[in-house]
């Protein structure tokens, strides 16, 4: 008897807390939480209506009623979904959201600074990136592990071979971060990754001073974005070939590693093949460092200096070599050994020139690299991803309009324009979206690091805040700062370490084989893609914006990688900055 009431309490108990869990996956929002004068919505997936109320998360006191949307179909998925708006609820606290007959939500705060912590955690997440060095347990906590990739003793492969490095040199290319979830150094990917970790200090550089991120360099009069970024800097700068002054494709292993430790990871690593578009993104990055890195001569002696020459040497390289392109499929029909690790292919090199020329016209104000390349009008204008850099170097011209000469200025209005219609575009439709997110408003938004699109329309907008002040742009960054932690169709908050309901199996080598049941925190998963090119099993759905899986085996969805991370780290540090704009 005694036994049956317990089993029947249980199963009240766990049949209630099932329920709960069911109906908090339906109730989708930012499971962070929001700034108190920002718009604040989660959705409903499902067909409920009528009211819901928001209540303390501790007392679970009733602190405001509101009413549910009309209902919306979901253009991608035809399921309904229904809007909670609780906007005008403005006090700092602790809740959670009710829907009689649905449930209740994850908890959220509502407070200033609500997404510092996140901002900081994405920063940091870099820092567990890093290659030939240990991480002490002072900084890395339970994620402490041995070094691993020293690095020192690169070979020149064969596609990379010159006269004065013939195959089989050894050269030294230590420090850098492992790209993704795998752990070799790719150069172009470094590109833009770069790229928008430097914008946001240029951007925002009083709120990046304000940002420790407890590493090692902490303290040491440079703010900690820019030590982070140092440690992959000092790395591309080895990557170019000292004689010519052409750029290194990548430095890899022969094939990817399995899913071991960096320490165990010690197959014979190469650099291979130069090619314009690695030039071109190289050169963009280390003219940035060279003014940025200005700024700081006691604490980097010298490295301005090189860093502008490294650039400008990278640049004459692809002007004399501007059709190079790495195809490694023909590189692998000629040399050996074959190379199967990430391609990072990009047959149009129209955007890198656009960007090499702009950051080196920028640093030196030589108005020869402005005219060297046709600058505007760039009929694509596409949103940055590691093969499009385009928008990377117009960003910067908006940046430095001050500094400009007359030939970069006169075209600024015309940029100006262009970032405002690109941007008034993102935000069409976005009131009737499903989720009310400017991410997925389309079903081609879901491609392999769908969330670095989210994150990277996220930044365009912020530009067109800057350029215009007005507020819905800003409004629209944040609607994809939502979607990024936890208002869409999949229910995951895709920040490690960050939400209620995060990814646990992220496609990562160190999450995967340290023994530790919590991934790397701070690592921002690929998300939602319906290619699912890993062939893995256990998708739930094709559905474009649901196609996703928490599971290692799920590299197409559920990867980390570098420069899915940065923009992630732009738009939430940039939303610190400037959450006081927020304000109705
Ligand atoms: O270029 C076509 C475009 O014309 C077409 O409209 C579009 C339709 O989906 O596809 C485009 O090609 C895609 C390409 O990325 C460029 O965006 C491919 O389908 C897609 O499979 C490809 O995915 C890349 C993936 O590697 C496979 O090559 C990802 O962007 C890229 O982020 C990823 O990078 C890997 C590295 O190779 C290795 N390290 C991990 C890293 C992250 O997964
Ligand atoms: O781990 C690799 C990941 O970093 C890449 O993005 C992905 C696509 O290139 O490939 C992963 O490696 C897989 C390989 O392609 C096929 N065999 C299984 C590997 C994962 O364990």
């Amino acid at each position: 008897m005694k036994n049956k009431t317990a089993l029947l309490l249980c199963f009240c108990f766990c049949a209630a807390r099932a329920a709960a869990q069911i109906a908090a996956d339906n109730i989708r929002l930012n499971q962070i939480g929001f700034y108190p004068a920002a718009p604040k919505i989660a959705v409903l997936v499902g067909t409920d209506s009528g009211a819901f109320y928001l209540a303390d998360a501790r007392t679970r006191k009733k602190v405001y009623t509101g009413r549910l949307s009309e209902t919306r179909t979901n253009v991608i998925s035809k399921k309904k979904t229904r809007i909670a708006d609780f906007s005008a609820f403005q006090k700092p606290g602790k809740y959670i959201l009710m829907i009689p007959d649905a449930g209740a939500s994850y908890p959220f705060l509502i407070e200033p600074n609500v997404h510092r912590a996140a901002a900081t955690g994405a920063v940091k997440g870099f820092y567990y990136q890093r290659a030939s060095t240990a991480l002490p347990e002072k900084y890395a906590g339970k994620w402490a592990r041995p070094e691993g990739h020293p690095d020192d003793s690169v070979l020149i492969h064969p596609s990379a071979a010159t006269e004065k490095r013939p195959a089989g040199t050894v050269i030294s290319s230590p420090r850098g971060w492992y790209d993704a979830g795998d752990y070799n150094k790719y150069v172009v990917n470094s590109g833009i990754t770069m790229g928008t970790l430097f914008s946001l200090y240029e951007d925002f550089p009083d709120y990046v001073k304000g940002l420790p991120t407890n590493i090692p360099e902490s303290g040491n009069g440079v703010p900690d974005l820019l030590n982070e970024a140092l440690w992959n800097l000092r790395w591309m700068l080895t990557m170019q070939d000292p004689d010519d002054g052409g750029v290194y494709h990548k430095l890899t292993n022969a094939a990817f590693d399995p899913m071991v430790m960096p320490e165990q990871a010690r197959k014979p690593r190469y650099v291979v093949q130069k090619n314009t578009i690695a030039a071109l993104d190289f050169a963009a990055v280390v003219a940035q460092a060279a003014r940025i890195f200005k700024g700081f001569p006691k604490e980097t002696p010298g490295l301005a200096d090189s860093c502008l020459t490294a650039a400008v040497k990278a640049w004459k390289w692809a002007e004399a070599n501007p059709d190079d392109r790495y195809r490694q499929n023909d590189m692998n029909g000629r040399f050996e050994p074959k190379i199967t690790t990430g391609g990072y292919e990009d047959g149009a090199g129209a955007d890198e020139w656009i960007w090499a020329a702009s950051e080196l016209y920028i640093t030196t104000r030589e108005d020869t690299y402005y005219q060297a390349v046709q600058l505007l009008p760039d009929t694509l204008f596409r949103l940055p991803s590691w093969n499009q850099v385009a928008l990377l170097g117009y960003y910067s011209l908006l940046r430095q309009e001050k500094t400009l000469t007359a030939l970069g200025k006169k075209d600024l209005p015309a940029l100006k324009q262009k970032i405002l219609a690109f941007s008034d575009r993102l935000l069409q439709g976005v009131d009737q979206q499903a989720f009310n997110t400017v991410m997925g408003r389309s079903a081609k938004d879901f491609i392999w690091g769908s969330s670095a699109v989210a994150a990277n329309e996220g930044i365009a907008l912020i530009q067109a805040f800057r350029i215009s002040g007005s507020k819905k742009y800003l409004r629209g960054a944040l609607s994809n700062i939502d979607y990024l932690l936890g208002r869409n169709a999949t229910g995951y908050s895709f920040l490690t370490g960050f939400g209620a309901r995060t990814p646990m199996h992220i496609h990562h080598r160190p999450s995967e084989a340290d023994g530790v049941a919590d991934p790397v925190p701070g690592l921002l998963s690929g998300g939602t893609n319906p290619g699912q090119q890993d062939k893995c099993s256990g998708y739930p759905t094709k559905i474009a914006d649901e196609s996703y899986l928490d599971a290692v085996c799920a590299y197409a969805s559920n990867e980390i990688a570098i420069n899915w991370n940065a923009p992630l780290v732009y738009l939430l540090a940039a939303m610190e900055a400037l959450q006081k704009n927020l304000v109705p």
